[in-house]
């Protein structure tokens, strides 16, 4: 294989445990702390559709163990355990599947870890690859889900469920390990009651993964991917704002990926000092419509004109058209007429048949709105949803909508003799590029860790949980492994027409320190061309610089 020298570098790389998991297996205890709930709303319905999951008790593992703790029941047996990559890559996946495998060989060296290819989709048509350590050993420390492949199947159907189990069954695996996000983790929850109600000690244990930031919580206080993805789009906002000063002739919109929450933006904004990030749930907390966004974007551009700067940087978070009310009215009533003419609908021919049918059923607010959007954002918006019934916001081109926007309302204050300033613009979309990057050290030993964890919660006889390690703004000998029960973190929301259990998303919240501290600063850089260069992520060197976390983690931890 012609690898490059990074990766051949990256190879050798060792990643750090938390104080707890170094050392034998044999020595690891488990303190069992008190039940974890849901929001009190959600309790009843969640205690009746989870009736042998509810009510679990976080854990966490120790050494030495000490009397009192839950042992390691099955940590000197041959597990057999299978794993599912699910979702949206983000950086340090495979380090979860080489803790994982590390630990369960640690355990006893006769244990084996089966990959299911492709996602879920994998476990429910028993699409399997052995994982060796030969297989593994191309694939450390590096980014990317490609060793087993990923996908967005939801393990919905009956017909699902039973395949799922009959696949775990037929391999006589011990546990299944999920890694994902809020909605592949959701369906963790629902496996491991499945095969709990089928009397099977067939455990499932999530991970928690995605590049944009929102499962976390009071346990989870981040996922992984995170820090790599929000690093490398830090530099190339960095980098686009010294050519914005440099050429000092365009205005650069970036849309920035997360999906509904805009912790990237918010993130990327902290290390990078743009004229105006935008946040969107600030903008649903405002009830901001686009109209005043707009508005907000003039202001700098105006003020900056006046400066002679006719340049500038606009961040713009993917999800933000979900968070405009009027957009957010319109979505909604998309999403559940969608969900209920499914059948005509798609039997249309041709995406103006398409818009004319749908646009004749909505309410006449959201009609009206519908046919003011230019016709090409018209189409995104009526494309599949995926398949756990979210607008695919990533394809929706909210940054060029915004630029068309403020060049004609420019043009509009131009005429009144209200800005003089000459404005052109670019339009940038950064996503996929942070998705498979290298992991940056923190998220190398952050996955190895979570990895490992699943295996010490398998190896404890645990099922519906999801691996968590804590402490994470301190360096690795100060992280803390443990487990949550998945179903603590629920709530029920409303998904294609229906109100389902779902893990909740965790958005950027306003009076969190990250929010606030951004917005103390933002008036300033709004008018200032003081933008900060993060330059590119460092592997090797002070750990200053190579193990920094996120601004954000740095922020929510400090009290
Ligand atoms: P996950 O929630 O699965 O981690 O996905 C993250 C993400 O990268 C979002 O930021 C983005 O909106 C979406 O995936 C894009 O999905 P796809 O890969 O299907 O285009």
């Amino acid at each position: 294989m012609d690898i490059s020298p990074l990766q051949k570098a990256r190879y050798a790389y060792s990643p750090k445990l938390p104080p707890a998991l170094r050392g034998p297996v044999s020595g690891l205890g488990l303190e069992t702390g008190a039940p974890a709930l849901p929001e009190a709303a959600f309790q009843s319905s969640l205690k009746a559709l989870f009736p042998l999951s509810y009510g679990q008790a976080r854990v966490k593992f120790t050494r030495p163990a000490k009397a009192g703790d839950r042992s390691l029941a099955k940590g000197a047996s041959a597990l057999k355990v299978g794993v599912i990559l699910s979702g949206g890559p983000a950086p340090g996946g495979h380090n979860v599947i080489a803790g994982l495998f590390d630990g369960l060989k640690a355990g006893n060296p006769a244990s084996t870890l089966t990959g299911f290819k492709g996602g879920p989709g994998g476990l429910v048509d028993n699409k399997t690859i052995e994982i060796t350590a030969e297989l593994l050993a191309r694939y450390r420390n590096t980014g990317g889900f490609d060793i087993i492949g990923s996908g967005r199947t939801k393990i919905e159907t009956p017909e699902q469920f039973e395949a799922a189990f009959a696949t775990a069954q037929g391999l006589k695996l011990d546990a299944v390990v999920v890694i994902g996000g809020d909605d592949s983790n959701t369906n963790a929850a629902l496996l491991a009651e499945f095969f709990a109600a089928k009397k099977s000690s067939i455990a499932v244990i999530g991970v928690p993964k995605t590049i944009d930031g929102d499962l976390k919580n009071e346990d989870i206080e981040a996922s992984f991917g995170f820090d790599t993805a929000t690093k490398l789009y830090a530099e190339l906002v960095g980098n686009i704002e010294r050519d914005s000063a440099s050429g000092r002739k365009y205005w650069h919109f970036v849309k920035l990926m997360g999906r509904s929450a805009s912790h990237i933006g918010l993130e990327v904004a902290l290390q990078t000092r743009p004229n105006v990030a935008l946040i969107s749930e600030e903008i649903e907390a405002k009830k901001s419509s686009l109209g005043d966004i707009v508005n907000e974007i003039c202001a700098s551009v105006s003020a900056r004109a006046d400066a002679g700067e006719n340049f500038g940087v606009v961040l713009v978070p993917e999800g933000l058209i979900e968070f405009v009310p009027e957009m957010k009215a319109l979505i909604s009533e998309l999403n559940e007429l969608l969900a209920r003419h499914d059948a005509e609908y798609k039997a249309l021919q041709g995406v103006e048949a398409q818009k004319a049918f749908i646009s004749g059923k909505l309410k006449s607010t959201e009609a009206g709105l519908f046919k003011s959007l230019p016709g090409e954002i018209q189409a995104q918006l009526l494309w599949d949803r995926d398949p756990h019934g979210n607008v695919q916001v990533s394809r929706i081109e909210t940054e060029k909508l915004l630029a068309a926007m403020v060049k004609a309302r420019l043009a509009e204050l131009a005429k009144a003799g209200a800005y003089k300033g000459k404005f052109d613009f670019q339009t940038h979309f950064l996503g996929y590029e942070g998705r498979c990057a290298f992991p940056s050290n923190f998220d190398a030993d952050y996955c190895y860790s979570l990895g490992y964890t699943a295996f010490a919660l398998v190896a404890c006889g645990l099922s519906g949980y999801l691996s968590s390690v804590k402490n994470l703004a301190a360096p690795a000998d100060q992280w803390i492994a443990g487990g949550v029960p998945l179903v603590s973190m629920m709530n029920i929301e409303r998904r294609h027409g229906q109100d389902k259990p779902v893990i909740r998303k965790a958005l950027v919240e306003l009076e969190g320190r990250p929010f606030k501290t951004f917005a103390a600063a933002r008036a300033a850089w709004a008018a200032s061309s003081d933008f900060r260069v993060p330059g590119p992520m460092q592997y090797f060197g002070a750990p200053e610089v190579t193990d920094r976390p996120t601004e954000t983690l740095i922020l929510e931890s400090s009290k």
